[in-house]
This record gives C-alpha cells, structure tokens and sequence, in this order.
C-alpha cells in the first residue's frame, strides 16, 4: 500500500511539475549575455573603445561608480562558462560579439585577433552541444564612429554597420545559423537619446537639466529610422549573398513591456495601444507592414522620417523571426494634462501616455530588484497572443526572460544562492509561455533566461544581481549555482 501511494504522489508530482516535455519537440532553451557586459579585457587584442566605455567612465553616471573593465572576465573564462551551460542542460547560447574586437574604429582593417577570439567562443560551444546565437549590435556602439559623424544620427552608419555585419557572416556565418542584428532599439534609442540615462547620453528634457547635447523631441526618430534601414540593408545582404550556402535566418531583440489599460475606459484601453505603438510597433510595424503605426504617424507629423519606397521595400519582410526580450508589465493610462508635454519635449510626451508600475498607491504586482521590474506572469501568454493576433503570428524567439536580485554586502553567499523568487519568476512566465504555444497555438520557437551569470547591469554596474549562478566579486569571480540553476536543470533533462 505504501509504494502504491508513493507511486501515485509521485506521478502527481511529474505531472504539475513544468518540464521541457511541456513544450514543442526542438523547442530551444538557452541563457543570454552580452560582450560589454560579461567579457572584461577592454584594452584586450586590439578592442577599441565604444560609447559605453567613455559612458561608465564619465563620473556619475553608474550607480555604484563601477564601469565594465572587467566585467565577469568571460573573455578568458568562457570554456568554465560553457562548461556551466553544459550542467544546466541548455542547447543554446545567445550573447553578443563587441564591434570594437572586431573593427576598433568601426571601420577600416579587420582586427584578426577579434575574429580569433569569437571563432574560439563558438568552436568552443559548438565542441559541446551548444548552439550560437549571435547578437551583432547590443549598445557597444564604436566611440570612433560617435565623435565621426554622431553614430545612429547619421546615415553613413549603415554603410559601417553593414560592413560589420557582412564581415561576421563571411567569418562565423558557417557556424552561426542565428542573428539578431539588434538588442532593443527602442531601449538604445529612448535611454541614449531621449532622456539620456545610457550611452551616449544625449537629450534635451527638462531644459537640458541632465544633458548638454541632444534633441529629445527629434534624435530619436532619427535614430530609430537609421536602425531600421540599417537593419533592411543587412537583410539584404544576407539574403543575397549567404542566406543560400549559410541557411541561417536574421532577427532583432525587442523589449516589450506589457501595458495593461490603467482603467477600463476608452481613454485607457487607447493609452494601452498607444503606448505598445510607440515601444514595439515603432519598430515592428515597418519590419512587417513597412511604415510606422498610424498612432505615430499622427502625432509625431514631420519630425517622423519617412522611408522612401524601396527602402520600405527593403524593410519590410526582412525578419526571419521575432525576438522579444520580456520581463515587466506597467499600467498605461491617457495623459490628460499638458505639464509632460511642455517639460518633456520628447517620445513619451508625443505618446500622450502616462506608463507606471503603479496607479495611485497600488502597484501592480511584486517586484525584483530593479525598480522597472514587477512581476507579471500572465502577461507572458498575452503577450505572445498580442503578436499572434497583430502580426500574422510569425516564429518568435523569448531572447530575454529573467528577474535580479539585489547585490546585499549583508547576507552571505549561502543565503544569496537561495533563489526562491527567481525559481517562481521562472515557473510563472515559462508556465504561461507553455500555455501560449499549446493551448493557444502561438509560434514561439525558443527561450533564453537572462542571464547565466551575474553581471555588470549598465548604470546599475554590479548592484544588480540577474544570474542563474552567482559570482562572487570578492573573490576572484568565482561562480556559484544558485538554486534555481538546480530547478533549470530538473526542468531541462531530458525526457523519454
Ligand atoms: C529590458 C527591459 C526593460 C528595461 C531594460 C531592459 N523594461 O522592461 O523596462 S535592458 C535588457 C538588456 C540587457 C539587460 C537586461 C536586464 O538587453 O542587457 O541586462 O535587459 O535589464
């Protein structure tokens, strides 16, 4: 009787427990990083400095006066980081190659030991079962190219980018079978160049209060624009000239907050869309319908760029799938007043919506660390039928899920590895991602936890703590599995 009994709670136990079995057959699982903010050895074999070097070395501008210099040193640890992967039972590894390795100017001559170095990454990988996703462009813009001709202000970037581009498919494209061309423009776009809290920090908010140079109310349409023509010229490329012999297939990292109607009443329900509008559709809407959401159109007038007809031609349709970096959900509500509007001068005031994890006194849910991140769970299957319903449900890729948790001088590392939030912030948004495909029937094709280790959060620096394994900053940057990366690899053996 009692083996019986055992039996039964035991297939009760399998049965609610989440596993990869809940998901499609060659569903990908995966961890996520970036070069700036994982690899260290900035003056390494020939890396030039990008915008976020002179960014995090300009006083004041990172929280805890930290900067990246050497990061969580994955440049020389990644066999022992690779071998972390390998234990948690991931297939995948998405994480980003640095412009400056492999053009320290942005342009010019190849640095050979910046291709060097990456071929050693993915051979690396690749030796042990683990798939490379590469990520061109995650806001190491080169500094070079900023005090040339102001980076994405100007359109001679997309010749550099491209060049840049073609030269990683050329090298790595027999290797690398998937490229996001971009890491969240809208984040680069609206933190660099409109309220100017990240690199290269250029706005003109409040009265230039917080920046000496910039233009809130125009560069980050230019900006915007010159990301996606750029990315409409290296789709072209790729489709023409490697897409054939390579077969790989080409995405861009969005981030998208859900925004739930802070009330609901038209008002609201419109704000909600409105703001979705000037996030993801800013970018997606040219990408699959070739121009900009009409909500935009009307409220930005002249200062929007237009897309002549080919470049539209060229932009539209270019996505082999879409990546969605997901972590929070905000209320949106219309913005009624015009106090925004005349401080601002910028894209939020343009959207005529207020966003905020609160209304009132409530907030929306629990919160992890950062103060952007609340815990939404469900808004990970609304989102995914959002895309579904809105763009004709193309293949998507979670390129970013995960939650941090503060960086505490006060309890211990035996403490610090007892993740018990980040293994339900997991189980929540993975649950849910699964119902979306399965009962939904949403075309998701993958998912990477951001982030396999802890690591240096930008102007956060080393406050933020977002990894599966813990590093530990006062010794040698020794990693630790916290609990979750048990509860990672439970989920991810393989099943029968
Ligand atoms: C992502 C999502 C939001 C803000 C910033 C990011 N949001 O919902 O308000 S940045 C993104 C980035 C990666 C970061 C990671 C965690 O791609 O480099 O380390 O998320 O902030």
């Amino acid at each position: 009787l009692i083996l019986a009994v055992m039996a039964l709670l035991e297939i009760q136990i399998c049965t609610s427990e989440l596993t990869r079995a809940d998901f499609p057959k060659g569903f990908v699982f995966g961890t996520a990083s970036s070069a700036f903010q994982f690899e260290g050895a900035v003056k390494e074999d020939g890396r030039g400095p990008s915008v976020w070097d002179t960014f995090s070395h300009s006083f004041g501008k990172v929280t805890d006066f930290s900067n990246a210099d050497v990061a969580v040193d994955q440049y020389h640890r990644f066999e022992e980081d690779i071998q972390l992967m390998k234990d948690l039972g991931t297939d995948a590894y998405r994480f980003s190659i640095s412009w400056t390795r492999i053009f320290p100017n942005g342009t010019g001559a190849i640095n050979q030991a910046g291709i060097d170095h990456y071929n050693k990454l993915i051979n690396a990988l690749l030796a042990k079962g683990i798939e490379p996703y590469v990520t061109l462009y995650h806001w190491d813009l080169p500094q070079a190219l900023h005090d040339k001709y102001k980076g994405w202000l100007s359109n001679e970037i997309i010749k550099d980018f491209a060049t840049y581009a073609e030269t990683c498919f050329e090298k790595f494209g027999d290797r690398v079978k998937h490229w996001i061309t971009f890491n969240e423009p809208h984040t680069f776009t609206i933190q660099g160049y409109d309220v100017g809290l990240q690199a290269p920090g250029r706005c003109s908010i409040l009265l230039h209060l917080f920046c000496k140079e910039g233009d809130s109310s125009t560069e980050p349409y230019i900006v915007a624009h010159n990301v996606l023509r750029t990315h409409g010229a290296v789709a072209d490329i790729y489709r023409k000239k490697y897409k054939k012999t390579q077969g790989g297939s080409l995405g861009i990292a969005f981030d998208v907050i859900w925004y739930e109607p802070e009330k609901n009443t038209k008002e609201d329900i419109d704000a909600a869309q409105r703001a979705q509008d000037f996030q993801l559709g800013w970018f997606l809407d040219p990408l699959m319908f070739g121009d900009y959401p009409r909500s935009m159109k009307s409220r930005v007038g002249s200062r929007l760029p237009n897309f002549t007809q080919s470049e539209a031609a060229l932009i539209k349709g270019s996505l082999d799938f879409v990546g969605i970096n997901h972590y929070t959900t905000f209320y949106a509500r219309n913005n009624s007043t015009n106090i925004i509007v005349r401080a601002l001068h910028d894209v939020t005031a343009d959207s005529g919506t207020v966003t905020l994890p609160f209304n009132g006194t409530k907030v929306i849910a629990e919160r992890a660390n950062s103060i952007w991140l609340y815990i939404v769970p469900q808004s990970m299957r609304t989102l995914m039928n959002y895309i579904k319903l809105k763009y004709g449900n193309p293949p998507v890729f979670i390129t970013e899920n995960g939650m941090d948790d503060p960086n505490s001088p006060f309890i211990s590392l035996k403490d610090a590895l007892k993740d018990e939030k980040r293994i339900r912030y997991y189980s929540g948004y993975l649950s849910n991602l699964s119902a979306s495909i399965r009962d939904d029937g949403c075309n998701v094709k993958g998912y990477f936890a951001w982030s396999l280790l802890d690591n240096w959060e930008w102007v956060a620096g080393y406050s933020s703590r977002f990894g599966l394994y813990f590093v530990d900053y006062k010794d040698n940057l020794k990693r630790y599995p916290k609990q979750s990366v048990q509860w990672f690899k439970n989920f991810l053996k393989p099943t029968k």
